[in-house]
């Protein structure tokens, strides 16, 4: 897991696939691309078996394009549709247990900063609402009471997509599913508040409405949670298979919850909020309201 890897022995250059040659000569490692610059440099996930439209897929791709420093970088991965794209995935990912992520990330972030005690090893775990909210929440909770300096990312489908359509405890009240036929009997849990409530430092909340700004917390989420402490990401992706909605609708339906339930939200302590100006990743508060003004 470092730049090195990339590197191919020049007797073997003439044997390489084309797509790695390619990631080698284009792709991101080492070079702090971004998700404005996709369509510009070679992807490390282009292709996936997720379904047309997928709106996970979508913030899937915007995420992994982001990483500060992707050779650096281990994903956790659990059970759900979003383990399925990681054998596309040309980045070092872990596949879990599910429910088990936040555990097994705790253990690979603790093992890196032994193994590596002067380099920055990012560990960013990447789940469904089943997997980080109801099956893995003691996992999620504890490793955020814990202080572990990771982050995580849940994509709230609002419902287990995977296995056809059974609620979460993030569907929301009264809401019927294909498995689940007799109504959401309880209110969709508030992670983010929990996140903030166990100590995670730095704590967004937004949807595909919006990929760029995916981009961009996820940037904020992993170089806080190098220095000072556990951060937290959750994006609504509406699942148009589940839904039983044209997949083309399904960035408009992320659009309409924005402004009726699922609005951009971000939480940092001051600690997170000094760190992340001194690098530069976001403008100091005074200046940001003058500029939103302006
Ligand atoms: C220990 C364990 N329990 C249950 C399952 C069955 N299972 C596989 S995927 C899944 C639902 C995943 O839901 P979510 O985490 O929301 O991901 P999504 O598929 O919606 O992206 C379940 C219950 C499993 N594979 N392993
Ligand atoms: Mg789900």
């Amino acid at each position: 897991m470092s730049l090195a890897i990339t590197k191919i022995n020049p007797a073997f250059t003439d044997v390489m696939p084309q797509e790695y040659l390619d990631l080698v000569a284009d792709g991101p490692f080492g070079t702090n691309k971004s998700a404005k610059d996709l369509g510009l440099f070679k992807e490390l996930i282009e292709d996936h078996p997720l379904c047309a439209g997928c709106n996970l897929a979508m913030a899937f791709r915007t995420l992994i394009s982001s990483l500060p420093a992707p050779e650096d970088t281990v994903i956790v991965g659990s059970t759900g549709c979003n383990s399925l794209v990681f054998p596309q995935l040309a980045i070092h990912n872990v596949h879990s247990l599910f429910g088990n992520q936040n555990a097994v990330a705790t253990g690979l972030k603790r093992g890196l900063k032994l193994r590596f005690p002067d380099k920055n090893k990012d560990v960013v775990v990447m789940a469904g609402d089943g997997a980080t909210a109801d099956i893995g929440f003691d996992m999620t909770l504890h490793s955020w009471i814990r202080g572990e300096k990771i982050t995580t990312v849940m994509f709230d489908n609002e419902l287990y997509a995977n296995t056809g359509g059974q609620e979460s405890g993030m569907t929301q009240f009264g809401t019927v599913r294909n498995m689940a036929p007799t109504g959401k009997k309880f209110q969709k849990i508030q992670v983010t508040e929990f996140a903030k409530l166990a100590g995670c430092v730095y704590v967004a909340k937004l949807s595909t409405a919006n990929t760029a700004k995916i981009g961009q917390c996820l940037r904020n989420a992993v170089l806080v949670a190098r220095e000072i402490g556990p951060t937290y990401i959750q994006i609504y992706t509406p699942c148009s298979t589940n839904l039983k909605i044209k997949p083309a609708d399904s960035v408009a339906l992320a659009k309409k919850r924005v402004k009726d339930d699922y609005a951009f939200e971000e939480y940092m302590t001051a600690e997170a909020e000094q760190l992340l100006v001194a690098s530069g990743a976001i403008k100091p508060k005074k200046q940001k309201d003058q500029a939103d003004k302006a």
